[in-house]
C-alpha cells in the first residue's frame, strides 16, 4: 500500500520534469529530445495503472464478504457439495469449484427456485461438464429466496445442494 502511495506522488514530478524540458529547449531540441521523457512519462503512468488495478483487486478481495467457495466433491471423496446449504447476500457471487470426484456440473431445480428466475440462465447446460481440477463455474443470484440445484452427474447419488438468497 506504501508503494502505491508514493508511486501516486512521483506522478506530478514526472510531469514536471517534462514540462521543464520542452519549454528549455530550443525548436529542434524539442523535437528530439521530448519523445524520450514521454516514454517515461507514459510507462510510469502504465505502472502506476497496474499498481492501483492491482491495489482495488486486493481491497476487494480483502475486504469482501461478496463471495462465497463451494467445493464440488469433498475432500474425504464424497459426492457433494461443500458446503450443501447456505446462504448468499443478494447480488453476491457463488464459485463452484471443482475439488473431487469431477465431472461436475450446476444445475438449479426449474420448480425449486424463486418465481420468475430463469433457471437455464444460472444452470450450467446438461451436457456441459467441469472436467478438469479446479475448474470453476460462478453465478450471481440476485432474486431472495430458496434455489435448489444439483450435479447432474451425481444426482442419483446426494450431490444436492440449497442456497438462501437473502
Ligand atoms: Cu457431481
Amino acid at each position: 500500500m506504501a508503494s502505491v502511495t508514493s508511486s501516486a506522488v512521483a506522478i506530478p514530478s514526472f510531469t514536471g520534469l517534462k514540462a521543464t524540458r520542452v519549454s528549455g529547449g530550443g525548436a529542434n531540441a524539442k523535437v528530439t529530445v521530448s519523445p524520450v521523457p514521454m516514454v517515461g512519462v507514459k510507462a510510469s503512468l502504465k505502472e502506476l495503472g497496474v499498481a492501483v488495478a492491482a491495489t482495488a483487486a486486493s481491497a476487494i478481495i480483502a475486504s469482501n464478504a461478496m463471495a462465497i467457495d463451494v467445493l464440488l466433491g469433498g475432500d474425504d471423496g464424497s459426492l457433494a457439495f461443500v458446503p450443501n446449504s447456505f446462504s448468499v447476500s443478494s447480488g453476491e457471487k457463488i464459485v463452484f469449484k471443482n475439488n473431487a470426484g469431477f465431472p461436475h456440473n450446476i444445475v438449479f431445480d426449474e420448480d425449486e427456485i424463486p418465481s420468475g428466475v430463469d433457471a437455464a440462465k444460472i444452470s450450467m447446460s446438461d451436457e456441459d461438464l467441469l472436467n478438469a481440477p479446479g475448474e470453476t463455474y460462478s453465478v450471481t443470484l440476485s432474486e431472495k429466496g430458496t434455489y435448489s440445484f444439483y450435479c447432474s452427474p451425481h444426482q442419483g447419488a446426494g450431490m444436492i445442494g440449497k442456497v438462501t438468497v437473502n
